[in-house]
Order: C-alpha cells, then structure tokens, then sequence
C-alpha cells in the first residue's frame, strides 16, 4: 500500500498506507515530521500496537518525556500514561482524566520547558464515544486584525498547573509533591514557527492565571477574546474516535478539549509525551514566574 497523506477540514492531515507495528523508513519519517511541523495533526486509523511498538514510534520523532503524573503511568511502560476512567478490581484509577468533560487546555503549559508533541492512541472506548477538538491557533493568528497582532504580540502569560488540576473530576487535593514540582512558570502568548515563520497564539485557559503585569479584569477579557476567536469552527478540527486511532499534535500551536461521556462505559487512551526538535517545531520558551 502507498503512503497517502490527505487534509481533512482545515488543517488535520490523515495518513494511510502505513502499519505502525511495522518498521518505517527513516524518509517515510522524515515526511510524516514535516507534515505534522506544519500542519499539526496526524491521524492514522486501524492500527493495533503494543505499549513499545507506541513507544517505538514515537521516539522517532522526539524524547518521550515523563510527565508530572506518576500516578496515570501504565505499569509497563513508564513512558505512556493511561488516559482513562477505568479502575481496578480494587477500585483504584488506572490513568488520569475520568469522564468529564475536558475544557480547552494545551499539554504542558505549565512547565518551563515544555514537551510539545501528544500522541494518542485509541484501545477501548463506548458506542457513542466522545469527540475531541484541535484548534490550530496560527490559523487563528492570522486571521486577528492589525491592531490585535500589535497588542498581544510582546505579552507574556503566567501558567500555573494547580488552575488546570482543579478542573478536573474526581482528583485528589494537588499533593505537596505535585505542587512543587509544577511552580507557576511564564511564556510568550506568541511565537514564530522555526521553519515556516509563521506566527501563532499559545493558549491555554484552563491554566492560564493571566497576562503577566496586567490587572486581572483586563488580563481575563483579553484571554476570553482571543480562546473564543481561536474557538470558532473554521479553525478546529473535531475528530470522531474510532479504535484502532493513533492521533499525533503539536501542542506549541494547538488546542485540544473533550466532551464529556458517561462515566459507566470504559474508555482507555494510551499515549506518549515527546519534546519535539526546536528546529523545526515551536517551542515555546518559558521562566519561572515571580
Ligand atoms: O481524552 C481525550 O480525548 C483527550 C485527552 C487529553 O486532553 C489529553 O491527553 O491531554
């Protein structure tokens, strides 16, 4: 079978012809990494992989990161966690992230140095399962007036990871641990795309605590104008899970949320968090806020 790469709606790209259990060549690589550097989401159906064949390819497009979430890892490989409302016979959560509904948030924002690169992989999932939705937010960029570009191209926004974990069902109180290890960090609202120079927003608002140095009513209009700009239906991709899905995003220009589901039907993720090369994804830089 050929390699196809075909757009769906806006910006999503879907791949066919290729078995992620089996070995890809390295400019097969090279292909699925530029297309996934420009247009940020890459959707193959009908795979089944192991937890190291997920691993495997992932780590041919970046280092998987071990993110701050000891307790979604899966057993087997501490590189995936389990995106899941499953529990165990003893009632204990296998993963993270239950059944609610998940507002528009970017992975990662709340770390310095962020892993920018999500991909997820579909094992179990109900009837009706839930859509989740990209927005790409260089659409979005370009698409503001002059005058908007001018006002928020210099800003700096405070992210703060305690924000986004009390959105969440079902979680335990932030641990001490957790909190130190996620303190409230700061980057650019904009950045330029390494290979295209394209611009785009970096967005996140259920961690975003505001626009750094500004008053919080001004700082909270700003954001809610840009996320409900950037939230229109011409810039999202919404994407109706099948098993067998393995979707690949760049979080350095991209939105993500879920609806919610019932939280008696199981539904099992798995995936796998890379830092993407800065040469040619965005990257957003970021410091410690004071
Ligand atoms: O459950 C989903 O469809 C999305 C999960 C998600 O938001 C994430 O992995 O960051």
């Amino acid at each position: 079978m050929t390699l196809s790469i075909k757009a769906i709606g806006s910006f999503a790209r879907k791949v066919e012809g290729l078995w992620l259990w089996e070995s890809v060549d390295d400019l097969t690589i090279a292909r699925l990494a530029d297309v996934w550097s420009r247009h940020g989401v890459l959707i193959f159906r009908r795979q089944s992989i192991s937890e190291d064949e997920l691993v495997a390819f992932s780590e041919r497009f970046g280092d998987p990161n071990i993110i701050v979430r000891e307790d979604w890892k899966s057993e087997n490989r501490s590189e995936v966690i389990q995106i899941t409302n499953m529990r165990d016979y003893h009632g204990n959560s296998i993963g993270g992230l239950g059944a609610g509904e998940l507002d528009w948030h970017t992975d990662q924002s709340y770390v310095k140095e962020p892993a920018t690169g999500s991909i997820l992989y579909m094992v179990e999932m109900p009837k009706d399962p839930p859509v989740t939705y990209w927005a790409n937010l260089q659409l979005a960029y370009d698409a503001l007036d002059l005058r908007m570009k001018e006002r928020i191209d210099n800003l700096n926004v405070v992210y703060d990871y305690f924000l986004r974990q009390s959105t969440y069902d079902d979680e335990p109180k932030m641990a001490d641990e957790l909190r130190q290890r996620t303190p409230t960090v700061t980057h650019p609202l904009v950045n330029t795309h390494p290979e295209t120079g394209n611009k785009s927003m970096y967005l996140d608002p259920t961690t975003a605590a505001g626009v750094q140095g500004w008053e919080a009513e001004a700082s909270d209009n700003l954001l809610q104008e840009l996320v409900a700009h950037a939230t229109q239906s011409k810039f999202v991709y919404a994407h109706e899970w099948q098993i067998g899905d393995v979707v690949m995003w760049d979080n350095g220009f991209l939105m993500h949320r879920r609806d919610a589901f019932q939280p008696t039907k199981n539904r099992l993720l798995k995936r796998t968090t890379l830092r993407l090369p800065p040469d040619s994804h965005i990257v957003p830089k970021g410091w410690l806020a004071l």
